[in-house]
């Protein structure tokens, strides 16, 4: 497999190749290194771009001096680098005083200094030259019903939203709210399941035309959910804003593996969407974002197998698209395609000026008995799907 470049858009969260190995039964396995390090090493290795949390760069209480200081190293080595900090976002998650959420805590002094807290995030994304500023409500929730209220919680959570992006248009920002969804973990519910959920929030926003999705591979399957139909619904109301590829096996806590360490059929499938689109619409809505991964090293291992696990995400994406592409130009699969139907979901059912009327007043000659015996051939795809996959 060839070797990632910058053309690639490949990037990377720095609490990924930065995950010192700490979990909830175990103490770090590894060292941690400065921020400019690991962003070096993944512009060595091809990578484009880096994202990451407020603290994972500077202290959660870091003075305004300290803040500056170290943020403007990173810089300054990304610059050298030649990597684009893509994303930054908050991080309300960690502290203790997040223990019941930032923007939906039970404790309004919480909320405001939550609030205050990715405020001061946006303006560092900006300053930074991201476009994306990821919002992960990882302890937006609860483990227990009677403990909050969620319409309260809702609106609340409205209020936050509109206030970060109705700041961030007020400031002339060039910048887009994607939201993640993630169905538990660390609390046991958290608000904004899934995909569906988030879209459902955003539509009710005042400012909701710069808030969009991140989904995580691993979030949506972890609530057994299709990660490819999310991102596909997620493009089909233009809100794919940015994406977090990683592993997942089934319904577990969030294991964040390498991407293609998981459902490996699935990442095919969402790399034939991202990188070629819907099979019915050629001049359709695509993804143009970056192609960002989240995932954890395993704690198992150790420096150079930090390194290993980070080129194996970009190594796993340029196969995987090396064989989606093979797969769209393949003739038996083109036949396939057009046997399945798969092409002809796209035209309208009713049309063009059809009215009902029109539809209930005609049978169309339509053989129900036959349509019912109608063999598909979906087998058949999936199969040469398989051939290409493995090769
Ligand atoms: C947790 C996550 C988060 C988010 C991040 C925003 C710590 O499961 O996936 O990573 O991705 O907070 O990008
Ligand atoms: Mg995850
Ligand atoms: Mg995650
Ligand atoms: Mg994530």
């Amino acid at each position: 497999v060839r070797q990632p470049t910058p053309e690639d858009r490949f990037s990377f969260g720095l609490w990924t190749v930065g995950w010192a190995g700490v979990d909830p039964f175990g103490s770090a396995t590894r060292p941690t290194l400065d921020p400019w390090e690991y962003s070096d090493r993944l512009a060595e290795l091809g990578a484009w771009g880096i994202t990451f949390h407020d603290n994972d760069v500077f202290p959660f209480d870091a003075d305004d001096a300290t803040r500056a200081k170290v943020c403007g190293r990173l810089k300054d080595a990304t610059d050298r680098a030649g990597l684009t900090i893509e994303m930054v976002t908050t991080n309300t998650f960690t502290h203790p005083v997040f223990k019941d959420g930032g923007l939906t805590s039970n404790d309004r002094g919480v909320r405001r200094f939550g609030l205050r807290k990715i405020l001061k995030a946006v303006d560092l994304a900006a300053e930074m030259g991201a476009s994306t500023f990821v919002m992960w409500g990882g302890r937006e929730g609860s483990e227990y019903d009677g403990s909050k209220d969620v319409y309260a919680a809702f609106e609340r959570y409205k209020e936050g939203l509109d206030t970060v992006a109705g700041y961030i248009k007020a400031k002339g920002y060039d910048l887009r709210i994607a939201l993640e969804p993630k169905p538990n973990e660390p609390r046991g519910d958290i608000f904004l399941p899934t995909v569906g959920h988030a879209l459902g929030l955003i539509a009710e926003l005042e400012h909701g035309d710069i808030v969009g999705l991140n989904p995580e591979t691993g979030h949506e399957q972890m609530a057994g959910l299709n990660y490819t139909h999310a991102i596909a619904q997620a493009l089909w109301s233009d809100k794919l804003f940015h994406i977090d590829l990683n592993g997942q096996r089934g319904l577990k806590y969030d294991q964040d593996l390498v991407f293609g360490h998981g459902d490996l059929i699935s990442a095919f499938f969402t790399v034939d969407l991202l990188e070629n689109g819907f099979p019915g619409y050629p001049d359709g809505p695509r993804y143009t974002g970056p192609r960002h991964f989240d995932y954890k090293p395993s704690r198992t291992e150790y420096m150079d197998g930090v390194w290993a696990s980070a080129e194996a995400c970009m190594a796993t994406y340029l196969m995987l698209a090396e064989r989606a592409a093979a797969f769209r130009s393949d003739a038996r699969v083109t036949e396939a395609l057009a046997y399945a139907g798969v092409l002809d979901l796209a035209e309208p059912t009713l049309s063009e000026g059809e009215t009902v009327e029109d539809l209930l007043a005609s049978d169309d000659g339509f053989d129900v008995e036959k349509a019912a015996e109608r063999d598909y051939g979906f087998v058949r795809l999936q199969q040469l799907a398989v051939e290409h996959l493995i090769g």
